[in-house]
């Protein structure tokens, strides 16, 4: 009895494999949808146990997804070489160098297509896998794949340097939206921001320029949307089901403010807060086009990810339907073409690529709340330390973002007595807007390394809670605390 395949084969298979996604990527760019692997790592997501979800994002941020991801990665080029092991084993038994590379690149093309069902897809995929059976059948003597161990390092290393150059392609392909949104007003806004911002080292302005906008969401590749077809349906238990497409929704009223987003997921003393000048609609001119009739008062916006976040309809007013960022149009990280803000509550309401507003008549729960999150409230009262600037001489300037939703920040002290007495810190003139941070600052005379404490007291008079949570489920509370050193 003969084996079916050798390993020669095999090593084939998986440089079809590889380069059959790069193919993909090169052909379409970095788009979910029309990707395998995008496919793929879509459903590796929704097949993890919440629970496993919950914990990766909890103790792993950005790991998490690069697992996930990983285990995608493997498991599409394990399908696509599973398939060019079987065009070479057909080959195989027609003994043609010719059959092996038609009958590779055909079978992977056909699988990309039932996955994608995208034509562009399929042909990237399958051109890609043909390469390295071409490459190894131009090196081999006989009829069939047969490679010694020079060739074989020869075929690795062509493989990836394929694989680079088709990622880059893809890179390049991949969209990107840098049209200018809002007028002119968004510049002045950039501009008044950071005048107004403080500056310390290490502390980036009140609209955030040295670092860019945090990004959470649950995809390893974001969804691509296109602006002519993209739509956003008003449906559930409203007077009439409505549908408005871009320039439908770009021809109602337009709004630029500051809003400050921070995640629920946050660390208390952690990055995932931000803030940006947003363009857009404002719901209220939505809304007031509908009348939602629903017995919950309560809304489920549902995105192009599959993602969805259930909360009060009241929350919603005053909300903007944001289609610029920064004066341009929507980065596509950050929800092209269009994303809800609204005023004040975790970042996870704050739904991007946004399809659907439902109305409801009974509250049911979202995707986070689903893995036991509860992260659709107002944002809690906090004042971070992210700044230390040394002046050499003892003098210490401590500096950070204060941030407490709609309520506002009246006042941020810090302590270096582990809470006995307290100093008044300097803060930013507050930016106009509803739900916009400021930071605060503070010089301290320092002997030696000392802790230093900060808390915040919102615009309702309320001081920052001191008892301390972690971010699961429901966001981070306590006072900042961190070693100082002169
Ligand atoms: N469609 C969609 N919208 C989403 C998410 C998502 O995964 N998918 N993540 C939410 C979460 S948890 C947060 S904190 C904010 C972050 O917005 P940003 O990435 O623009 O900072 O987007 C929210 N909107
Ligand atoms: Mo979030």
């Amino acid at each position: 009895m003969t084996r079916s395949f050798s390993r020669d084969d095999a090593l084939v298979a998986v440089a079809a494999g590889v380069l059959a996604v790069a193919g993909n990527v090169a052909a379409v760019g970095f788009a979910t949808n029309r990707l395998v692997l995008g496919r793929v790592d879509a459903a590796v997501v929704n097949a993890t146990p919440p629970a496993l979800v919950t914990f990766s994002i909890e103790t792993l941020g950005s790991t998490g997804h690069l697992l996930h991801l990983a285990l995608a990665v493997a498991l599409t080029v394990g399908a696509f070489a599973a398939v060019a092991l079987g065009g070479l084993a057909v080959a195989r038994r027609a003994e043609t160098k010719v059959a092996a590379v038609t009958a590779t690149g055909g079978t992977v093309a056909l699988l990309a297509y039932a996955v994608t069902a995208t034509p562009l897809a399929a042909i990237g995929s399958g051109v890609g896998a043909s390469v390295p059976v071409a490459i190894a059948a131009l090196r081999s003597s006989g009829s069939t794949v047969d490679l010694d161990r020079r060739r074989s390092i020869e075929l690795v290393a062509s493989v990836s340097a394929l694989a680079a150059l088709g990622s880059a392609v893809g890179v390049l392909r991949t969209p990107e939206s840098a049209a200018d949104v809002g007028g002119s007003e968004p510049r002045e806004m950039l501009d008044a921001a950071a005048t107004a911002s403080f500056d310390v080292d290490g502390l980036g302005g009140l609209v955030s320029t040295r670092r860019a906008h945090y990004e959470v969401d649950i995809n390893a590749i974001d969804p691509s949307r296109k602006a002519a077809t993209h739509t956003v349906s008003i449906t559930g238990a409203v007077d009439a089901e409505r549908e408005f497409t871009m320039a439908q929704l770009r021809a109602l009223p337009t709004e630029n403010r500051y809003n400050t987003l921070r995640c629920v997921g946050d660390d208390l003393n952690g990055e995932k807060i931000d803030t940006a000048v947003w363009t857009g609609t404002p719901t209220d001119a939505l809304l007031d086009q509908v009348e939602p009739q629903g017995d919950c008062e309560c809304v489920m916006l549902r995105a192009a990810d599959g993602y969805h976040v259930q909360f009060p309809l009241a929350a919603l007013r005053g909300g903007l339907l944001a289609y610029g960022m920064n004066g341009k149009e929507l980065p596509k990280g950050h929800g092209f073409p269009v994303r809800a803000l609204v005023p004040g509550h975790w970042g996870e309401t704050n739904a991007k690529w946004l399809t659907e507003i439902e109305f409801l008549d009974e509250a049911v729960d979202g995707y986070w709340e689903k893995k036991g999150w509860q992260g659709t409230g107002p944002v809690e009262t906090v004042a971070k330390l992210h700044a230390v600037e040394r002046h050499g001489d003892g003098r210490v300037t401590v500096a950070g973002p204060a941030y407490a939703g709609t309520r506002g920040i009246d006042r941020v002290e810090v302590s270096t007595d582990d809470g006995e007495t307290w100093t008044d810190a300097d803060l930013t003139e507050p930016l106009p807007g509803d739900d916009v941070w400021r930071q605060w600052k503070a010089t301290l005379d320092l002997d030696g390394p000392t802790e230093v404490v900060v808390r915040a007291t919102d615009g309702t008079g309320r001081l920052q809670p001191r008892e301390e949570s972690r971010s699961y489920p429901s966001g981070p509370t306590g006072w900042v605390s961190r070693e100082v050193r002169p």
